[in-house]
C-alpha cells in the first residue's frame, strides 16, 4: 500500500487505469500546462483566474507595511506578508486526502472580481485572463484605506523530469504611494510532488526575491522534505541592504505552511522579532457578487454548467459545457480576425516597459520575458473606471 492510500489518499482501484494511462502520457510532456488532460476524477472546478486572491486571503497581513513608519521594518513586513500567502498559494486547494486538483483553464477575457471586507476595511481584486496562447493571467488588489495595491501577472512554463516541473514566469509589485515605495517580487518555481501515488501536491523550488525602492533585497530559499532529512515546505529568508548579501538585516526560518520564525541578523540565534503562525489564522473569505448577478465573462458564472458537471462526476455535461466554451471563444477569435481587431482587455494595457521592472529587475535577475507573456501587463485605472461603471449599471437594472 502506497503511503497516501494509508492516509486514505491516493487511487482507488476503479481510477488505477486512468491515472497509470495519464502518468505515461506525462512523461514526455513540455511546454503549456492547459494543454495537460487529466483524468475526470483529478479535475477542480475553480479555475486558474481565480488563484490571484491567495495574494490577500489575510487582508491585515497585507495592509501592515503601511503603517510602519521605518522602511527597514516596512520591508520587513512585506517580507512577512509575502510568506503568508505561500499556505493559500500552494497548499490550500487540496481535496479530503490532500490532493492537488488540474484547475481549469481559463478563457481570454475571463475575470474574477471580488472583496474582502474585515477589520482592515475593504480588498479588492480584480484578476482577468489576459492572454490565452500563452494563457497569462494579470491581477491587481488594492487596499484604498491603508493605501496598498499590488498587481502582476503570470504564466507557466511546464516540463517533465521525474515529476511535472513549473516554471513561473511574470512578477508582481507591491506599492505603498505614502512612501512612494516600490516592492518586485518573483515567483517561485514548483514541482509536483506524490504523482507516483496518485496523491500530486505542491513543492516549491530554488528561490525567490523582493527588492524594493527603499534599497532593501530579501531572498527566500525553498527546500521540500527530502529523501533523508528535511521538513516539508520548509525556507530560509534573509533580508539585506540590495547589493550587501552578506550584511544580513534579518533572517527567517520555517515552514511556510505551519510557523516560522524572524530574527535579527544572520544566525537563527539572533533575537526574535516576530513569528508567524500559518494555521492560527483564518483566511478572510472573498465576497462575490451572486452568480445571477455577474457578468457573462465572470468566472464562476460562465463555468457554471462545467462545474456541476464535475461536482456530480457527470463527464459527459462537463465535456459538452467545456465545449461550448472553446466553441464560442473560437467563434468569437474569428470574427476578430475578420474584422481586423484584437480582444480588449477590461482592466489592464500592454506597457512597452516600465520604470519599477527595469529598475529593480536588474538587482534581482529578473528580465520582463515579455514574448512568453504576451507582452508586459500593467492595470489600467482609466479602463477600471470604465468597466466598474458598467458593472455598476447592469447590477441596479
Ligand atoms: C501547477 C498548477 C497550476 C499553476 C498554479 C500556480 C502557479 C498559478 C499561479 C498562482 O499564483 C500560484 C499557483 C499555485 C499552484 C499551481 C498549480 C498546482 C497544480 C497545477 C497543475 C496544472 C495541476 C497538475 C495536475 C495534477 C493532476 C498533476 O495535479
Amino acid at each position: 500500500m502506497s503511503p497516501s492510500e494509508a492516509e486514505g489518499g491516493g487511487v482507488s482501484a476503479q481510477n488505477k487505469g486512468s491515472w497509470t494511462a495519464f502518468l505515461k502520457s506525462i512523461a514526455s510532456f513540455s511546454g503549456d500546462l492547459s494543454s495537460l488532460t487529466a483524468p475526470p476524477f483529478i479535475l477542480s472546478s475553480t479555475s486558474l483566474v481565480e488563484f490571484s486572491s491567495y495574494w490577500a486571503e489575510h487582508p491585515n497581513v497585507f495592509v501592515a507595511p503601511a503603517h510602519e513608519k521605518d522602511p527597514q521594518k516596512r520591508a520587513l513586513l512585506v517580507l512577512k506578508w509575502f510568506l503568508a500567502t505561500l499556505k493559500s498559494q500552494y497548499a490550500s486547494r487540496s481535496d479530503k486526502f490532500g490532493n492537488e486538483k488540474k484547475p481549469l483553464n481559463p478563457f481570454l477575457g475571463e475575470l474574477f472580481l471580488g472583496k474582502w471586507v474585515d477589520s482592515a476595511g475593504t480588498t479588492e481584486l480584480v484578476s482577468e485572463q489576459v492572454s490565452h496562447h500563452p494563457p497569462v493571467t494579470a491581477y491587481r488588489i488594492s487596499n484604498k484605506e491603508h493605501g496598498v495595491y499590488l498587481e502582476g501577472y503570470n504564466a507557466q512554463k511546464a516540463s517533465f523530469s521525474k515529476t511535472i516541473n513549473v516554471r513561473q514566469i511574470g512578477h508582481a509589485l507591491l506599492t505603498i504611494p505614502a512612501y512612494k515605495e516600490t516592492y518586485l517580487i518573483t515567483l517561485p518555481n514548483l514541482h509536483i510532488e506524490g504523482l507516483i501515488f496518485g496523491a500530486p501536491f505542491v513543492e516549491l523550488n530554488d528561490k525567490t526575491y523582493i527588492t524594493s525602492s527603499s534599497g532593501y533585497t530579501a531572498k527566500i530559499d525553498y527546500s521540500g522534505r527530502g529523501w533523508l532529512s528535511g521538513k516539508k515546505n520548509s525556507f530560509t529568508a534573509t533580508m539585506y541592504p540590495t547589493g550587501k548579501e552578506k550584511e544580513t538585516l534579518y533572517s527567517v526560518n520555517g515552514q511556510w505552511t505551519k510557523t516560522f520564525e524572524i530574527g535579527e541578523g544572520s544566525s537563527k540565534h539572533g533575537k526574535t522579532v516576530d513569528m508567524y503562525d500559518a494555521e492560527a489564522l483564518a483566511p478572510t473569505p472573498l465576497a462575490i457578487a451572486p452568480i445571477e448577478e455577474q457578468d457573462p465573462m465572470e468566472s464562476r458564472r460562465a463555468w457554471s454548467k462545467v462545474a456541476a458537471g464535475i461536482a456530480v462526476g457527470d463527464m459527459d455535461t462537463t465535456g459538452i459545457e467545456k465545449t461550448k466554451i472553446e466553441v464560442s471563444q473560437r467563434e468569437l477569435r474569428q470574427n476578430e480576425k475578420t474584422e481586423g481587431r484584437t480582444w480588449e482587455r477590461k482592466y489592464f494595457k500592454l506597457v512597452e516597459d516600465d520604470y519599477a521592472l527595469s529598475t529593480l529587475g536588474p538587482t534581482i535577475g529578473v528580465l520582463p520575458e515579455a514574448d512568453k507573456t504576451g507582452g508586459i501587463w500593467r492595470f489600467d485605472e482609466a479602463k477600471a473606471k470604465a468597466a466598474e461603471a458598467k458593472r455598476a449599471i447592469r447590477t441596479e437594472v
